[in-house]
Formats: C-alpha cells, sequence, structure tokens
C-alpha cells in the first residue's frame, strides 16, 4: 500500500502536466482563434505555442492581429 500512494501522485501530477500543456491555458491551440483567447497578440517563434501553420506569412510571429484576421 505505501508504494501505491507516490505512484497515483505521480500519475496525477503527469495528468495534470498534460493539460497544461494541450489545454487552452497551454501551449497548443487548434487555431488563431483559440490561440488569441490566451495570448490577445498572437506570439513570436520561440513561443511554446508558436506553430508555423499558424502562421501564413512567416514573419515569425503567429496570430498576430495586425496581419488579416485570417490567421497569420
Ligand atoms: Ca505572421
Amino acid at each position: 500500500m505505501k508504494k501505491v500512494l507516490p505512484f497515483a501522485a505521480v500519475l496525477i501530477l503527469l495528468v495534470t502536466a498534460c493539460d497544461s500543456l494541450t489545454g487552452p491555458s497551454g501551449c497548443h491551440f487548434q487555431n488563431c482563434t483559440e490561440l488569441r483567447r490566451v495570448h490577445r497578440d498572437g506570439v513570436p517563434r520561440g513561443h511554446c505555442a508558436y506553430r508555423t501553420e499558424l502562421d501564413r506569412d512567416n514573419d515569425g510571429h503567429a496570430c498576430e492581429t495586425s496581419a488579416d484576421q485570417g490567421g497569420g
């Protein structure tokens, strides 16, 4: 029983960590609409949420609001 509790604690920490990476407040967003809910002005290259798919004009800034509203 003593060995079960630490394992459960680790499991809970892992699940929590995964949620923080994939959830709306984390680093992965389906599209610019979702990303801008958290990062209003988009994110620069190097940010954990940056993806080339979200940077249509390839200027190193994903989902910036100054570009067209299509996301880019
Ligand atoms: Ca861009």
